[in-house]
């Protein structure tokens, strides 16, 4: 399949999105001085949600409203939001932030499809007992997703997880029963290039209500006070990349929201919203919950991420201590104790096949590459110095034979010559037995643009080939450790047998 040009890619996060100098129509910007309150900017809608041109907030709040926000701008200013009040007969939010040296105002008609969120408020105790008692990252996550849907009632809410790379995979969703899953599907690093990274590291919530909107420009365009266009990052009415609304148009999603997951400091993920059915605005209460709840879990995200690694390692190494007992119980059947019991070398750690060889003996279990092979590889490997990989035919070409098996390799070696192997399939593979409603698909998803679940899922399997799943340290140190107990075993039988002949 067509790989995106890097040039297309490099453009891609070149887009100044902070500054598009536009913002989305449901709701009205006015950017004012300090203290006086007069207009600097403002878009292009304002003056038909005002009944007129506005030149000062004075004009337009009353008394009681004007209070508050001096009071919010003389003490804590996100105490402010949101101020509540009426304007030219519209009942609207206020929702105020400084930035470029200026106050940013932002005035959102209020909707009459509102209060799931009060009614959530109430539900507040027990969704943080739910989301705080999570013993998994998987109940977490599916908590979340749940949660996080019913307060903004969109069609689909999924936990999305970045990998290493920034490549993404769906780990939670909770969705309208008719719509198709997108649950272990994968999205390349670029359907969210590094400039939307950043920005969403240090904001939070992003809203698009209906990603068929007109954009409504600043005016001035260029702030007086800097000469550049304003600073939009914090805004919430912030006007969105184009190629991203032509993404979700692709995808058939009219209404977009999404939440940063936020590990010490690094986008760990996202919660994406999507409503298909219409236009979808959760008010300003509802979308704070929202928030809310990805800020929780966010905290939450340490813990349980710890607790899912360090299970991890003292299962293996149990299962290591076991394999070792085995041997120690057998000592002149060291490959039988390995691979003819309950517990085998296959079981140490999770791989698709692994491979003994003790004496000369080779002895297989599960997937791998052919008998007559994989002393030849697991050599190649041992040879280039290379104990574990999660790309083996990037050290020795010639494995690209057995990418499906063996894209990874862990092997130790055992006395001289001997070894022990595990191997791990190709990832897209790995996904295909998860039961991926998409990878058959593949191959017939090539025409037109990327921007589909699929183009993307197309997209994500080109950089993931021929590699699988990485190796964890504590997975090569248990497989070092059995490897050192058994050259120990080994020795200790040859001496034996050499006491026997002496
Ligand atoms: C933004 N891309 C985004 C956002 C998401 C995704 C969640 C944040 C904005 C929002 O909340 O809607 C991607 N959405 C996804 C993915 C899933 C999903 C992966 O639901 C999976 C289920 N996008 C492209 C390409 C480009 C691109 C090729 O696919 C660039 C050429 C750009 N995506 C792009 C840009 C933004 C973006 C520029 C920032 C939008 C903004 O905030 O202005």
């Amino acid at each position: 399949s067509p790989r995106v040009d890097d040039e297309a890619l490099r453009r891609c996060a070149d887009e100044p999105i902070a500054i598009p100098g536009a913002v989305q129509p449901h709701g009205v910007l006015l950017a004012v001085t300090e203290p006086g309150l007069d207009v600097v900017v403002a878009s292009a809608n304002a003056a038909e949600l005002f009944g007129g041109p506005v030149s000062s907030l004075v004009d337009v709040l009353d008394d009681d409203a004007l209070a508050r926000l001096r009071d919010g701008l003389a003490g804590d200013l996100a105490e402010v939001n949101p101020l509540r009040t009426t304007v030219a007969g519209v009942e609207v939010d206020l929702v105020v932030h400084r930035a470029d040296g200026l106050l940013l105002t932002e005035w959102e008609p209020v909707t009459g499809a509102e209060q799931a969120g009060a009614a959530w408020h109430r539900r507040l105790p027990g969704v943080l007992q739910r989301l705080s008692s999570s013993a998994t990252l998987e109940q977490l996550a599916e908590t979340l997703a749940r949660d996080v849907r019913t307060v903004t009632g969109f069609d689909r809410v999924m936990v999305y997880r970045f990998d290493p790379e920034w490549n993404g995979e769906v780990i939670a969703e909770d969705r309208r029963e008719d719509l198709e899953p997108f649950l272990g599907l994968w999205f390349p690093a670029s359907d969210i290039p590094a400039q939307a990274r950043a920005l969403y590291t240090t904001n939070w919530m992003r809203l698009i209500p209906d990603a068929g909107y007109e954009r409504v420009p600043l005016e001035p365009a260029a702030n007086p006070l800097t000469g550049r266009p304003l600073d939009l990052s914090g805004a919430m009415l912030r006007s969105v990349s184009p190629v991203h609304l032509e993404y979700l148009a692709n995808m058939g999603v009219v209404s977009s929201m999404s939440v940063s997951l936020i590990d010490r400091g690094r986008l760990w993920g996202l919660i994406s919203c999507h409503h298909y059915a219409g236009p979808h605005r959760p008010s300003y209460a509802d979308r704070t919950a929202a928030e809310f709840l990805g800020r929780t879990a966010s905290l939450l995200l340490r813990t349980v991420v710890a607790e899912d690694e360090q299970e991890g390692v003292v299962d293996v190494a149990e299962r290591a201590a076991e394999l070792a007992a085995a041997v120690g119980r057998t000592p002149r059947a060291l490959g039988a104790a390995l691979t003819e019991q309950d517990l085998t070398v296959l079981d140490l750690l999770p791989a698709g096949g692994a491979a003994v060889r003790l004496g000369g003996q080779l002895r297989l279990l599960g997937d791998t590459p052919p008998a007559d092979r994989v002393t030849a590889l697991v050599g190649a490997l041992l040879a280039a110095g290379v104990t574990a990989t999660d790309a083996a035919a990037r050290v020795v070409p010639a494995a690209e034979e057995f990418i499906a098996s063996a894209s990874g390799v862990l092997a130790v070696p055992v006395g001289t010559g001997d070894f022990l192997a595990w191997f791990r399939p190709e990832t897209l593979r790995e996904v295909t037995w998860g039961g991926n409603p998409y990878a058959s698909k593949v191959a017939q998803t090539d025409d037109g643009p990327r921007l589909s679940p699929r183009r993307s899922f197309a997209a994500w399997s080109e950089t993931v080939r021929g590699t699988s799943r990485p190796w964890r340290d504590h997975e090569v140190s248990a497989a070092r450790a059995l490897a050192g107990h058994l050259t120990a075993a080994a020795l200790n039988r040859s001496e034996e047998d050499n006491r026997l002949v002496g």
